[in-house]
């Protein structure tokens, strides 16, 4: 009988079995009384071979292989053998002598974008060119407007594979932990992060924002005694600044929990959730980080058990030991945060580390302020390779703190009103963290640019596709 087949699941044992297979047509070639057809399912590949043979393979049946358009959709039917040697440039080590082939869907002859210069690495450009090879190199712009080819390539398979592991792992660690997943709304009527970057919109006939995070119904589902909380959703920041690592849209992985004493317990437990996904992702994902590896070559990530924590003190005091010149009560700049990351993996040898007791001033309104010194902050943010992935704090949980805190900032408090009364009717001391699940991909695996984590990415420029 026939047997489908996956192409990444045919190898040797398969030997002498006639199989099927679906995929696209990666590439052709030959003419005559011989075609090479390689076909690609999920990324990977395999050579068929259309060799004319009576009453099984006719000239025409050739021709009309070897006239298909790439990344059109085959069937093929044949038998697999085991060449004396791999094929080059598949992924198989078996190849199917052809029997049968149905297209199932025509592609068109002229694609947008070719899939092979997308997957092109550094490396093969530079080789191609010592060849006098002449690459089409595809920007970043064309790749996005042609998306859905662009995602075709091993890498782009793979980044998208971790991706769901990331957030797949992030859940099983905090359910572990007893959190309950909720699901807060995303049209609600102030800003919670500050009013420059939220979109606004109509609400039938009444201002409202798109959500710039989970944070206020996150904390008002500890005040409703859900006791530790988590959210994976969509975020949404009207950034106005072009850079490689904000979205306009992005996929926030939100907790929130109910602290006893310190918000050291909301790091611990951010701590045993992170090392779950590093050493989820190193275990589960070694053919998909290998794969954007061969596109994107990157240092594996270096973090230690215990996750290192600084204080901003600390991370002053590192910078001003190696000479530059930083203010203590100011946030760093993007150049300054990512010097520190160097300075600290020459220092502790770790590319993920935990930066708390930040300057009051610069943390949002809800942020608690240190017990001990009211300039400093019970906050944290997390980087990775010198960039933020996390930020979160211990929150002020007082009605009246929270008001004074909220008008300082410049918020209108009429449109949080209904957030601080929450804890008018008795709130826990709590606190938790958000992180940006595209910068978590991008730095895990070092990529340059947060729109290649994002699969229809939303920036200030890009709206579609
Ligand atoms: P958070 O919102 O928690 O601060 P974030 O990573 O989005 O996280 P921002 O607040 O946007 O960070 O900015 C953090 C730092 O990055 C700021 O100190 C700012 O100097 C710098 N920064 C932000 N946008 C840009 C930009 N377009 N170009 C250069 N630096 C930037
Ligand atoms: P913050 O504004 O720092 O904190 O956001 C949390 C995390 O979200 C990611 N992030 C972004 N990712 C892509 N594009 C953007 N424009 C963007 N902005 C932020 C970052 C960042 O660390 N309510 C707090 C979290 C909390 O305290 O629980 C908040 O939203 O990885």
């Amino acid at each position: 009988g026939r047997v489908w087949t996956q192409v990444g699941d045919l190898g040797q044992d398969h030997a002498q079995q006639t199989v099927l297979v679906r995929g696209r047509v990666h590439t052709v070639r030959g003419k005559g009384s011989l075609g090479f057809l390689v076909v690609r399912e999920a990324g990977h590949t395999v050579q068929c071979v259309v060799q004319v043979k009576d009453n099984v393979v006719s000239k025409g049946m050739i021709k009309y292989v070897t006239k298909l358009n790439k990344e059109s959709i085959v069937d093929v039917e044949g038998l697999v053998v085991v060449p004396p040697k791999p094929v080059e440039g598949t992924s198989q080590p078996v190849e199917l002598h052809v029997t049968k082939v149905f297209c199932v869907s025509t592609a068109a002859v002229q694609l947008p974008i070719n899939l092979e210069d997308c997957a092109r690495s550094e490396v093969d450009f530079q080789k191609g060119e010592e060849e006098g090879k002449k690459f089409v190199r595809v920007g970043q712009d064309t790749r996005l407007n042609n998306r859905v080819i662009d995602l075709r390539t091993p890498a782009n398979q793979a980044i998208f594979r971790i991706q769901c592991q990331v957030s797949a792992l992030f859940r099983q660690a905090l359910l572990d932990e007893d959190f309950v997943e909720l699901h807060t709304p995303k049209l609600i009527a102030g800003a919670s992060e500050g009013g420059s970057s939220v979109f606004k919109l109509e609400y039938k006939g009444q201002p409202a924002c798109l959500a710039q995070s989970p944070q206020l119904h996150k904390q008002m589902a500890i005040c409703a005694d859900f006791g530790r909380v988590f959210e994976i959703g969509p975020v949404f920041r009207a950034e106005d600044s072009f850079t490689h690592r904000h979205l306009c849209e992005f996929t926030g992985l939100d907790f929130e929990m109910e602290i006893k004493e310190h918000y050291f317990e909301v790091l611990d437990v951010l701590e045993k959730v992170f090392l779950t996904i590093f050493d989820g992702l190193n275990e589960k994902c070694a053919k998909q980080l290998k794969a954007i590896n061969e596109q994107y070559p990157f240092e594996p990530l270096q973090y230690l058990r215990p996750t290192l924590r600084l204080t901003f003190a600390e991370g002053v005091a590192i910078l001003k030991e190696a000479g530059h010149e930083v203010d203590p009560m100011a946030d760093f700049n993007t150049e300054t945060e990512k010097t520190l990351g160097k300075l600290v993996k020459e220092k502790y040898k770790t590319d993920f580390y935990i930066l708390h007791r930040y300057p009051a001033a610069i943390r949002p309104f809800y942020t608690m302020p240190c017990w001990d010194d009211k300039r400093y902050s019970n906050s944290f943010d997390v980087f990775i390779r010198g960039e933020e992935i996390i930020s979160g704090a211990q929150r002020v949980h007082d009605p009246e703190l929270l008001t004074k805190r909220a008008t300082e900032c410049g918020i209108d408090v009429k449109t949080l009103s209904t957030y601080i009364d929450s804890f008018r009717y008795g709130a826990p001391p709590h606190g938790g963290a958000g992180v940006g699940l595209e910068r978590v991909v991008m730095l895990f695996c070092a990529l340059n640019n947060i729109r290649k984590t994002s699969l229809f990415p939303r920036d200030p420029q890009r709206l579609a596709p």
